[in-house]
């Protein structure tokens, strides 16, 4: 069916035709896009050549754009459950009806378990990610959560800020590109984001930088990479602390810089003295000669940016993995000059994210935070709930229940650890909401189902990068399909029928407070464009470094402040060939999952005919010499089993990964089937991986990566 003859799809008044600047959000986002719009329809949807980050290109989930708005599964209007939950009956209901349902369900469960009863979900860096916790703090409750959060971006975010006082980011920018770049855990190239991060690497790359690639996967930058760390997953925290070893030992730190801008070097000197490469090769499966080459390669080829991805955030030693691997720019003095690590301008004022209206007493019932404090406590800039708590607190009314979740776009059955328990948890719920563009099976158990527009429908700003802030954009509304509204719009909506605090502010005043110190409204961004705040370098030579020494805390300060150990350290993931041996004997190899691909975005994607095309079934790599010993042959289906559960995928046998390891894509379902469930029971990868402890102790991280797990050979799954 031609998509765009759907006649669901309406027309807003515009102008007959028009091209409209916008920026694209199909990741966390920031390329700029055309929208050419005809009598109210988007016609097309193509990369501005004037965008600041991505100059005209595109991804192709940015390409695909149009197939995602005009997409016949699309939910078009508020669906109200007329069944039992997951019994797939939905009634069409207004948006008036539907609002009604929402606040007298939030009111009764307000009456019977308090303000904290209810709480909010939400998934990564979408359009609205910054509303959802000031939509928390507004509904009184300190409980809002997101897959990622303590597995994503955050542990980085937050670790920074205890180091260095702020985000760094690789400069791209500058007069001059990077001399080496290191990836760690990241492959930017097919994950673009944290942003348009992806096209700003690829045109640093034609400068041709030495290249470090740290990944148990040879990806498209391990082929082109000086030297290739090719890592046992989970064991990040040694590698990096060897580095750091043989740069001391070397002596090739910047002896200057070190002196005069950071803190505690002496300790971390001592605290490293036993981590030689001979320490870490057993442990990492990296030879210790490859180590010693990186940590050279790395000083001598300065200045250097480092890319660093989530794969670092999925142990539950992620704070010190990620300390550790954030002090190797400090150690050759690269910070915030040209073609080093460099901080954002920060042009937008910060987002207010309203925590002043949340009451104390409130905030103390944070679920987790007492225990994660870089989390939900004073080390964190934007404070969440600890997820594992979250699903007890449904499950068990431990320490208190939780009645009422409010979701804004998560596919909760996908993407947080151990499906089962997810799904055990929301079933305790007495009322579940869930806002999105597609009927995902978290959505069918839901008892109301709210249309969300997609970012092509909606308005918005953008700063670009995550707390750095550079490149301020603007999104603008191009097409109304079916009644969608925007969620900052719902979240307005809801805040105002519940009589909220701050409830009058709508999200076009949020946007102008927010343009206010750049001396312009969200209207004239939109018309005029992108603003480019001109970097400046050496910030911290005026004022020094945001943290209670004024210098980069190698020892830090702040995290002996807040309990923990103020410097780094390795500790093996707890479920390993290491750690425990007897489970290794049946589940021999190592496991990560979800490194990303180029057409889908976690669990999205799978509806949208191009993206299918390319990755039409879910995939595990598997090493030729395993695949041999369990006789599994390229395609076949295989069976991946962990202590916890198991799925199907079929083999993708390669030598790209390291023998002994598997990695399995998630985010698979497939909405084409029918039933509730859509086969969220297939091919999940979180039908392996775990929410029970340990968890980091800062963060409160559960692993996603580094498991363990078994393989064999499967016959084809029924539906497929
Ligand atoms: N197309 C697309 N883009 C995305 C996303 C998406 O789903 N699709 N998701 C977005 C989100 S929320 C995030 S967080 C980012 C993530 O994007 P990245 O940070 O790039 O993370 P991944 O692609 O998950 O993993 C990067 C690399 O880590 C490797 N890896 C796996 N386990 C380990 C390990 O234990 N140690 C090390 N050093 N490496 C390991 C993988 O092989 C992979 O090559 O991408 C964002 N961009
Ligand atoms: N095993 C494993 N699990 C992982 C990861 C991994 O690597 N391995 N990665 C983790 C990471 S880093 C992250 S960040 C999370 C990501 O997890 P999430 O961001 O929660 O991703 P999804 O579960 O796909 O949920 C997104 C849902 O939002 C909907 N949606 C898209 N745009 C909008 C919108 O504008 N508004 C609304 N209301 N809905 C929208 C989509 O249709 C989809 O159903 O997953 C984590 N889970
Ligand atoms: S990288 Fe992200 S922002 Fe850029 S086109 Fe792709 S999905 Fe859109
Ligand atoms: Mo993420």
């Amino acid at each position: 069916m031609d998509i765009r003859a759907d006649s669901r799809i309406t027309r807003i008044t515009a102008p007959s035709t028009d091209v409209l600047k916008s920026t694209c959000r199909g990741c966390h986002g920031g390329c700029s896009a055309l929208l050419h719009v005809s009598n109210g329809r988007i016609t097309r949807i193509e990369g501005d050549p004037d965008g600041p980050l991505n100059h005209g290109r595109l991804c192709p989930i940015g390409a695909s754009a149009l197939q995602l708005v005009q997409n016949p599964a699309r939910l078009t209007h508020p669906l109200v459950r007329a069944g039992a939950r997951g019994a797939g009956q939905w009634r069409r209901a207004s948006w008036d009806e539907a609002y009604d349902i929402i606040c007298e369900n939030v009111r009764k469960i307000w009456a019977r378990h308090g303000k904290e009863g209810i709480a909010i979900g939400t998934g990564t860096g979408r359009h609205h990610c910054n509303f959802v916790p000031r939509f928390t703090n507004m509904m009184g409750t300190p409980n809002w959560c997101e897959p990622g959060t303590a597995q994503c971006f955050f542990p980085r975010v937050n670790t920074m800020h205890m180091t260095y006082g702020g985000m760094a980011w690789s400069d791209y920018r500058g007069e001059r590109m990077p001399s080496v770049l290191l990836f760690w855990g990241h492959n930017p190239l097919y994950s673009s984001p944290d942003g348009e991060v992806g096209f700003q690497v690829r045109d640093a790359l034609r400068a041709k930088p030495k290249i470090i690639v740290v990944d148990p996967r040879r990806n498209q930058l391990a082929e082109q990479a000086d030297v290739f760390l090719q890592l046992r997953p989970g064991t990040d925290d040694a590698l990096a602390l060897a580095m750091i070893n043989v740069i001391i030992a070397d002596g090739s730190y910047d002896k200057a810089f070190i002196e005069k801008w950071t803190h505690g070097f002496e300790q971390l000197a001592g605290r490293v003295r036993e981590c030689t490469p001979e320490w870490a090769a057993p442990i990492t499966w990296v030879p210790a000669e490859k180590i010693r080459a990186a940590a050279r390669l790395w000083v001598q080829a300065q200045p250097g940016a480092m890319e660093w991805g989530c794969a670092i955030e999925h142990t539950p030693n992620t704070i010190q993995t990620v300390r550790a691997i954030s002090m190797l720019p400090a150690l050759t003095g690269n910070i915030d000059k040209p073609g080093g690590w460099c901080f954002g301008m920060r042009g937008p004022a910060p987002f207010p994210f309203l925590p002043e209206v949340l009451p104390e007493e409130q905030k103390a019932k944070r679920l987790g935070a007492a225990e994660f404090r870089m989390l939900g406590g004073a080390g964190s800039l934007v404070p969440s709930a600890h997820i594992p708590a979250v699903f007890k607190s449904m499950r068990e009314g431990d320490p208190y229940w939780t009645k009422g979740f409010l979701v804004f776009g998560n596919n909760s059955l996908s993407t947080y650890a151990d499906a089962r328990l997810v799904r055990e948890s929301l079933a305790k719920l007495d009322f579940l909401m869930v806002a999105d563009l597609f009927m995902t099976p978290t959505c069918e158990l839901a008892d109301v189902v709210l249309p969300v527009a997609a970012w092509p429908e909606l308005e918005q700003i953008v700063a670009m990068p995550y707390f750095g802030e550079d490149v301020v954009l603007a999104q603008q509304r191009g097409e109304q399909v079916g009644e969608c509204r925007a969620d900052e719009n719902i979240m307005t909506d809801l805040a105002r029928r519940l009589g909220l605090p701050r409830c009058e502010e709508s999200p076009r005043d949020v946007f102008n407070q927010q343009l206010a110190p750049l001396g312009i409204t969200y209207e004239q961004l939109a018309k005029n464009g992108p603003v480019k705040i001109p970097m400046k370098y050496g910030k911290y030579l005026k004022k020094g470094f945001d943290t209670p020494t004024g210098k980069i805390e190698l020892y830090s300060t702040r995290m002996e402040e807040l309990g923990y150990d103020p410097l780094p350290y390795y500790q093996e993931p707890p479920e390993s060939p290491v750690s425990t041996p007897e489970i290794a004997r049946e589940f021999p190899y190592v496991l990560t999952t979800g490194a990303r691909l180029p057409m889908y975005f976690h669990s999205e994607g799978r509806q949208i005919p191009k993206l299918r095309k390319g990755r039409p079934e879910p995939q595990a790599e598997i090493h030729p010499e395993d695949a041999k010993k369990h006789g599994i042959a390229q395609n076949d289906w295989v069976r991946i089993s962990s202590p916890r559960g198991s799925m199907l995928q079929r083999a993708l046998v390669t030598t790209d990964i390291l023998p002994g390891v598997i990695n399995c894509q998630h985010g698979w379902w497939f909405p084409e089937r029918k039933g509730w469930d859509h086969g969220i029971w297939e091919s999940n990868a979180n039908l392996l991986t775990s929410q029970a402890p340990p968890y980091d102790p800062a963060m409160g991280t559960y692993q996603l990566r580094g498991l363990l797990c078994k393989i064999e050979k499967a016959e084809a799954p029924e539906a497929a």
